[in-house]
């Protein structure tokens, strides 16, 4: 393998929505080039990148693999995102990884919201970027509308540098409108070849208008260059290329090209296009540090962990200042050990390639490293220093997870806690309240992958369950009564009486006691005693054995005796106070709600509010935003598990959705009894 120079790397994240494309295009360039033998495809598993069993067994991607392409003595580094947003985290690994981005936009549908998605990542860290309009192949293909469909809901900066010679089954050619060239490509192309032939006729016509637009485009990023061809002077290819690399690296300039990557048409002028115009590690910029004072001889991040059947752990990183050989030693700041790196190599695919040495900017592999994570910085031990690390996405989705073996708790719990470490958007924790492990992630596909993995690696037998639901209970009414403890059976015994009043406080407003014993009916060191087990009770709640909450108790009477009373005793007359009154003083199940927004394309607006008010949401208000419709709603946590999956499907995947707390409400009687129900099998079962 050979080594490469920083200027002739290019890192290059191909992203989009899902489906689109990507890992096709990434297997078409990788063999085009020449780097990998096989042209592969999806629908028999042999790409390059999608080659986990899971994957494979799915036909979609499910995390980023990485590939390269050597083409014009640079090596592009190609790391190809899943398009599914419930790995967008992996896109977001592979964006903040690389220099630039590859955005691939299906000919057939245009943008779409994991298109949208992409892109305001792209936008957050001003990568420069192409757009790829693949499958070109497919009926019912057609570049102009997908070009005005992203000048309108992506960017006004796009520019088309290339053009098809027909669609769908007819596409057999491509103009490229820096060269004036046109590719013909003959039936049974393997490798990206063509022929070149003079303009087509019947293209013509869009070749004016694009170009015009090409022209107008360069010419605004560099005056000189413009008066010289307004003059007539002749511009060479690579005065045009030039201005043109200026325009993407600013974020003017949008160039869009063409193909099909199953035909391989377009491939190569892509390749091209890529080092031509896209930005080596040299030429753009290193993320935001911390602690080194911008000294450090060595910066890398750790952007992926994975582990590998037969290897283990596999760390991926990308460098950011200066080179790291083969068997030496980098410093992992955060967890403070000398990591070797041993064997160190590239990836193609999930092929791991030896390399001597690897320059800066560059992106590599090393297996078995003693305590590296993703996120993690390489430097210097004398230079410390510490990348900002990759802002993955929130947590969208919770669910309940049970062992189906009893005896492997232990091992889920175990599981879990390195897979979390493989996946940062992945997280899980033991509610002690619910008695149940949770788990937080982006989607119920996502979750599906967690168990496969579970199983896979870790031998743990786990299924998803409803995750059980926060209720609390709360007092409507006011009422009051005795709680008298009183055992006197030889020796000393025990004597405690009190007289409660329990009543409502304001939602929110908590608990409060109130102390009106007056002439020391009860002693004064024996009162907090009985506030003490008006809460213990209170905490196991009166109808579902859910804490009873913003109530207030006022202790107003009581007796006691100087020999037998003691804290105990009034500490049991306080329990048994609670018991008494509480029920008589109209006790409510509460039950959590949460604030959704839902956003979805304006279409298919009345099913999602249709689903939303069949979950017992009350619809706040809808609102446009962008090209989709935003939907508030409140809606009870109970009814809100699945709604990925659900929304999912309402939308064909273009719905969006983000819950957050919105605090309690009183439950409808038949959620109470149904609640109430439920404890009381709970309460047998234990027993
Ligand atoms: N006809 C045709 N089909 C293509 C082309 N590129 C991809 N496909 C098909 O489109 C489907 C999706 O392709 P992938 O490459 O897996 O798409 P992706 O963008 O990587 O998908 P995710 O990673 O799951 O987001 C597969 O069935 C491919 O065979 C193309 O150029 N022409
Ligand atoms: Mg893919």
């Amino acid at each position: 393998m050979r080594v490469y120079g920083s200027s002739a790397i290019r890192n290059v994240a191909f992203v989009g929505h899902g489906a689109a494309g990507k890992t096709t295009l990434v297997d078409a360039l990788a063999f085009v080039s020449g780097s990998s033998k096989r042209h592969g495809n999806t629908q028999d598993g042999t790409t390059l990148t999608d080659y986990s069993a899971d994957e494979i067994e799915r036909k979609h991607s499910i995390s980023l693999g990485v590939g390269f392409a050597e083409w014009m003595d640079a090596k592009l580094n190609l790391l190809d995102a899943p398009g599914f947003l419930d790995f967008l985290g992996e896109a977001t690994a592979a964006l903040y990884s690389a220099d630039a981005a590859v955005v691939v936009l299906n000919a057939t549908g245009g943008v779409e919201v994991g298109t949208e998605k992409v892109w305001e990542i792209c936008d957050r860290l001003h990568l420069p970027r192409l757009i790829f309009v693949t499958q070109m192949d497919r009926e019912r293909a057609n570049f102009d509308r997908v070009f005005e469909d992203v000048k309108t809901h992506l960017s006004p900066k796009v520019v088309p540098v290339e053009i098809p010679v027909g669609n769908g089954a007819e596409f057999h050619g491509i103009v490229n409108l820096l060269t004036d060239e046109t590719q013909l490509y003959r039936k049974g192309t393997k490798s990206g070849e063509f022929d070149t032939g003079p303009l087509p006729d019947a293209v013509k016509e869009t070749y004016q208008k694009y170009h015009e637009q090409l022209v107008e485009a360069i010419a605004a990023t560099d005056d000189a260059l413009l008066e010289k061809y307004l003059g007539g002077e002749e511009v060479t290819r690579g005065e045009i290329v030039q201005a043109l690399k200026k325009g993407v690296l600013a974020g003017e300039v949008v160039p869009m090209l063409v193909g099909s990557s199953t035909l391989t048409y377009g491939t190569r002028a892509l390749l091209t296009d890529m080092v031509e115009l896209l930005p080596s590690p040299l030429e753009a910029p290193i993320p935001d540090q911390a602690g080194d004072h911008g000294g450090s001889p060595l910066l890398g991040r750790v952007f992926k962990t994975v582990s590998e059947p037969h290897v283990g752990d596999v760390t991926l990183f990308r460098l950011y200042r200066g080179g790291v050989k083969n068997g030496e030693e980098v410093w992992n700041h955060e967890h403070s050990v000398a990591e070797k790196l041993s064997h160190l190599s590239v990836q193609q695919g999930k092929e791991r390639i030896e390399v001597g040495e690897l320059h800066p900017g560059d992106i590599g592999s090393v297996a078995k490293l003693k305590d590296s994570h993703t996120n993690d910085t390489f430097c210097r031990k004398d230079h410390a220093a510490h990348l900002a690390p990759i802002p993955y996405p929130e947590a969208v989705a919770t669910s309940g997870v049970v062992v189906k073996n009893r005896g492997e708790e232990d091992k889920l719990a175990a599981g879990l806690h390195k897979l979390h470490e493989e996946d940062p958007t992945f997280h899980f924790e033991y509610s002690s309240e619910l008695h149940q492990t949770l788990i937080h992630g982006m989607g119920e596909r996502h979750f599906e992958i967690i168990l496969g993995r579970l199983e896979k690696k870790f031998g743990v037998h786990a299924e998803l369950v409803r995750p059980r639901v926060a209720y609390r209970e709360t007092l409507r009414g006011k009422a009051e009564g005795q709680g008298k403890h009183k055992k006197q059976s030889g020796g000393r015994g025990q004597y405690g009486d009190c007289w409660v009043r329990l009543g409502p406080r304001p939602r929110g407003a908590g608990y409060e006691f109130v102390d009106n014993i007056v002439g020391g009916v009860i002693p004064n060191k024996y009162i907090p005693a009985v506030d003490r087990g008006i809460q213990e009770a209170a905490a196991r709640g009166v109808i579902a054995g859910f804490p009873l909450v913003d109530f207030q108790a006022e202790c107003f009477d009581g007796s006691y005796h100087d020999v037998d009373s003691n804290e105990m005793s009034f500490k049991m007359a306080g329990i048994l106070a609670f018991r008494n009154v509480s029920p008589k003083a109209r006790p409510v199940l509460l039950e959590p709600l949460l604030d959704v927004t839902v956003w979805a394309p304006g279409d298919i607006l009345g099913d999602v509010m249709g689903d939303l008010s069949s979950r017992r949401g009350q619809i706040l208000g809808t609102e446009t935003d962008g090209r989709l419709t935003r939907i508030k709603a409140v809606v009870p946590e109970a009814e809100m598990h699945k709604y990925s999956t659900t929304l999912h499907s309402i939308t064909h995947g273009r719905g969006t959705f983000h819950l957050e707390q919105h605090g309690y409400a009183e439950a409808p009687p038949e959620v109470t009894a149904k609640v109430a129900a439920e404890h009381k099998k709970d309460d047998k079962d234990e027993e």
